[in-house]
């Protein structure tokens, strides 16, 4: 097992990852940007090391000084939590090269999984479904017009190097493609600086569901049930929730199935996430597969009582996985609380937190950073907290939040609570009767 674990986050995530580093026994380090002097990830880690100015390009995402700042502690491994350098095969890389385990995937698997088309390319070969589409990348906007004929409009395409919605574009008929194809090609090689694209089929409504796998280094694979993400904001989760109200016993364990395929497929090591869309008819395609923690692990945490930080780090030390079956015997609901003003098309709001008092009872948990005083940065993302209820059925989860949300309360910049308040009151959002597409037409009051 690890002796030292640097922590390369902040926020929130840092704390969760010191938190079970300390319950194992394990010494922490955190790093911090100048922004970050009064958080709390510094106080509760046993060191931490300044690495530079607010901007995350010269502190948290800045390889060299990161990797020294290991050096000087004498860390054995990194966790990079989620957002930063999770993601990033070069930093995977660069850890491994200089004898730090990274825990998190290969530089290899990142690589691979990163690049959209050719990870689509390796589940269809593993026989994962897929929504139908182009074989590989698209040659040019003749190429693009005739494959969707084939496929039948509408249909998308998709930046392969994309994510977050970048360099992707609905497209409903043949006259429209030459304008899609080179605005989706523009904005992808400004964001990503590769222009590749792939189509698809357009399924219109989708529910986004995922489901949590873990991959051991001997080719041992399972997987830890779903998560509803189909609350979402231009591509930002508000709310996250397991069981999701869509799935039957039968999709689980279909879905579970490909998506244990999928890790073993590519022999993946660690905790991810497979990624599907849902259609209406419960029919499930492959979408991406995430290499990272999530912010949502919490809610798979609450319903099979386990600690998944806890979890990487031992797979990521050689630990077997117990190739048990997780059917979720519980409820739980995440309303992710933001420093945003809902009535002001969820603008960012940074300051200080003047006042705070949080929610507590049976089935409650908040997994936050901060604290009354706290100063939100405006540097980095406006998550202030994680509120997650854990009940026996769904209902009495958003009953429980309700009451939570009541008793929350921030003072000195605005918060999504609002938001969740009336969203928990909603009848379709009670009924379960939701798709990607629910706030495109969810009014604030
Ligand atoms: C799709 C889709 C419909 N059909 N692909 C959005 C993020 C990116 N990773 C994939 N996305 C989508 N891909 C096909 N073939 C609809 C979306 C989509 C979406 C997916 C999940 C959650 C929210 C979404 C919001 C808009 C579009």
């Amino acid at each position: 097992m690890f002796d030292k674990i640097l922590i390369a986050n902040r926020g929130e995530i840092a704390l969760r990852v010191i938190r079970t580093c300390k319950e194992m026994g394990i010494k922490t380090v955190a790093v911090y940007s100048t922004a970050d002097r009064d958080s709390l990830h510094v106080r509760f880690a046993d060191e931490a090391v300044c690495i530079g100015p607010p901007p995350s390009s010269e502190s948290y995402l800045d390889i060299p000084k990161i990797i020294a700042a290991c050096e000087i502690t004498n860390a054995d491994a990194v966790h990079p939590g989620y957002g930063f350098l999770s993601e990033n095969a070069q930093f995977s890389k660069i850890c491994g090269e200089n004898g730090i385990k990274f825990i998190g995937a290969s530089p290899e698997m990142i690589e691979g999984m990163g690049d959209k088309a050719s990870a689509k390319a390796t589940m269809e070969k593993a026989g994962v479904p897929c929504v139908p589409g182009s074989p590989g990348l698209l040659k040019d906007l003749a190429h693009a017009k005739e494959t969707a004929k084939k496929i039948v409009y509408p249909v998308m395409i998709k930046a392969t190097a994309g994510g977050g919605g970048k360099g992707m574009r609905v497209v409903w008929s043949e006259d429209e493609m030459e304008e899609h194809w080179n605005s989706a090609r523009q904005e992808s090689k400004a964001a990503f600086g590769n222009d590749g694209m792939y189509m698809e089929k357009f399924i219109e409504e989708p529910r986004h569901i995922e489901i949590q796998i873990a991959g051991d280094r001997y080719g041992n694979a399972c997987h830890m049930s779903e998560r509803d993400c189909s609350i979402q904001r231009r591509h930002q989760k508000l709310v996250e929730e397991v069981p999701s109200p869509f799935m039957t016993q039968k999709l689980r364990k279909a879905m579970g199935k490909a998506a244990v395929k999928a890790a073993k497929a590519v022999k993946y090591e660690g905790v991810g996430t497979v990624e599907f869309l849902v259609d209406k008819n419960r029919d499930f395609y492959f979408m991406e597969m995430n290499t990272r923690i999530q912010v949502e692990h919490t809610i798979t945490e609450e319903v099979i009582n386990y600690d998944l930080i806890k979890e990487q780090i031992k797979l990521a030390a050689g630990d077997k996985i117990e190739g048990k079956e997780y059917i979720p015997q519980l409820h739980a609901i995440q309303c992710r609380i933001n420093a945003e003003d809902p009535h002001n098309d969820f603008r960012p709001s940074p300051g200080k937190i003047t006042d705070y008092h949080e929610p507590g009872g049976h089935g409650i948990r908040i997994d936050t950073h901060v604290y009354a005083g706290y100063v939100i940065p405006p540097y980095y993302d406006s998550m202030i907290s994680k509120l997650i209820t854990v009940a026996q059925t769904r209902e009495e989860a958003i009953t429980k939040m309700e009451r939570a949300l009541e008793e929350y309360f921030i003072d000195g910049v605005k918060t999504t609570i609002p938001f969740h308040r009336q969203l928990m009151k909603d009848p379709e959002f009670r009924k379960g009767n939701f798709t990607t597409k629910f706030m495109d037409t969810f009014k604030i009051k």
